[in-house]
């Protein structure tokens, strides 16, 4: 019935349609009609609603297009099969609740995310039809000590490909990506392995491309950002997925068959947040004043304390730059 409602919607798109033509043609309620209007609004579609006139959609929220990407990515290695979901609580949750069924190489993609996730469980915000909510489930022949330098892998592809549309994005340490001092995207790494061998590994990471900056919520309006908010216009989500799967691809594959991790290394001291900034380290309830010196060989952060240097690595451990 949504759906009938919004086709009817969607082809007198910029008018008005009454609601009484609508409980009409498909013989439902206006109070029914009420409730799907509701719930269309509530997955992104702006419809205005008026007493008189009835109701007029005036947006509808973008749709990756799967074929496109399909067609773009058939030469990627890393991937070999796309799972596309309208709607999902977390890419990431849903490699894991499926991680004896899915295959290797399976990219699972959703315009929409319920219940993005970032570390420590906290929330990552994920509106329908604006971002690029990704996860890639892989399952390397890799050390679980090298799941930091998969983070810092995909922070370097975002980067390069960022760069590559002239955008200035740098890395907050460890998996954070920054446009003018506000973020814009992160990235979640998981695993399930034992002590020498990862049996499955999951790299998720979310992107803000078209939101407007009224869009994001007041807990985050102040730290987040978008391509859109910061350029001005609209990006194609299927491009830039193509682009940053296929450097990843090629970053990855570099790094799984020949151990190269230092030109991505590179690309994150050249653009790194938090080098030479004064910073707070915080792991459980401990708090760890330093300044950032650089990156270690293995992508951690080397910081100067009390006069003397020290590796922090990734694990626990969230960092907040001192105003
Ligand atoms: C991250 O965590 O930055 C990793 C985010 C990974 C999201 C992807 S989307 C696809 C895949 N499936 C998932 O369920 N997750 C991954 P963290 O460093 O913990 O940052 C989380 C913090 O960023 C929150 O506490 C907010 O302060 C802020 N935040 C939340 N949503 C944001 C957004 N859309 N843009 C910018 N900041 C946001």
């Amino acid at each position: 019935m949504k759906l009938l409602i919004l086709d009817i919607l969607q082809s007198n798109k910029y008018n008005y349609v009454s609601g009484e033509d609508i409980s009409k043609t498909l013989g439902v309620t206006r109070a029914a009609i009420w409730k799907y209007i509701k719930s269309l609004q509530e997955e992104g579609y702006v419809i205005e609603s008026s007493p008189r006139k009835g109701y007029k959609l005036t947006f509808a929220p973008s749709k990756l297009s799967i074929d496109k990407l399909t067609s773009n990515l058939s030469e990627n290695t890393l991937v070999k099969k796309i799972l596309y979901f309208d709607t999902i609580e977390s890419t990431n949750d849903y490699c894991k609740k499926n991680s004896e069924n899915i295959q290797n190489g399976t990219i699972v993609l959703t315009d929409h995310q319920l219940k993005g996730r970032g570390r420590f469980d906290r929330n990552w915000f994920s509106p329908k039809g604006k971002g690029i909510y990704c996860s890639i489930y892989l399952k390397p022949e890799l050390s679980p000590y090298e799941i930091s330098k998969i983070t810092s892998i995909t922070c370097a592809a975002i980067i390069e490909v960022l760069h590559s549309y002239n955008i200035d994005a740098k890395v907050k340490w460890p998996n954070d990506i920054y446009i003018n001092n506000k973020k814009i995207g992160g990235i979640l790494t998981e695993m399930k392995g034992d002590m020498d061998r990862i049996n499955y590994l999951i790299i998720g990471f979310g992107l803000n491309v078209n939101q407007e900056s009224f869009e994001f919520p007041e807990e985050i309006s102040s730290i987040a950002t978008s391509l859109k908010t910061v350029y001005n216009k609209d990006f194609n989500r299927e491009l830039l997925l193509t682009d940053i799967l296929n450097k990843l691809e090629n970053f990855y594959n570099n790094f799984s068959e020949n151990f190269n991790f230092e030109y991505p290394l590179r690309v994150l001291r050249n653009n790194s947040y938090v080098i030479n900034k004064s910073v707070t380290l915080i792991k459980g309830k401990e708090l760890i004043q330093g300044k950032v010196i650089n990156l270690g060989e293995n992508g951690e952060l080397i910081i100067e304390r009390n006069g003397k240097t020290e590796s922090v690595f990734s694990g626990e451990i969230s960092l907040k730059i001192n105003s």
